[in-house]
């Protein structure tokens, strides 16, 4: 497994070469961090600095009581290649949520991080 991956890596590092080398850090998001927003989303919308692999890349909401929020497949938007969508299976009730993302960029490098929103 852990061959694999350095190959995987390599191939991708090669395939990818043309492009600037750089992170995918994340931009933007849908809710937005520390939002409070009215109702629940359909779908968590995180957008990077750099286009990603979506089947290498996904997020995890938790709610205040620490339960996973059940999602739907992460998706890559279809022309938007730095954009992540995660559908909801269920509306969120209100209360505080907190997503931690991972993405690894076409450069075949791995970030992470997490925010928080809330719904009212
Ligand atoms: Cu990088």
């Amino acid at each position: 497994m852990r061959k694999f991956s350095m190959v995987f890596t390599l191939a991708l590092a090669a395939a990818f070469s043309q492009q600037a080398s750089a992170h995918a850090h994340l931009k933007s998001q849908y809710p937005a961090a520390n939002a409070n927003v009215e109702a629940s989303p359909q779908a968590l919308t995180l957008t990077f600095s750099e286009d990603i692999e979506p089947a290498f890349s996904g997020i995890e909401v938790l709610n205040a009581s620490q339960q996973a929020v059940p999602l739907e497949k992460a998706e890559r938007a279809p022309k938007q290649h730095n954009q992540l969508i995660v559908p909801l299976k269920q509306p969120l009730p209100g209360g505080q949520y907190q997503v931690s993302w991972h993405v690894l960029s076409v450069d075949g490098h791995k970030t992470n991080g997490n925010y928080t929103f809330s719904v009212k």
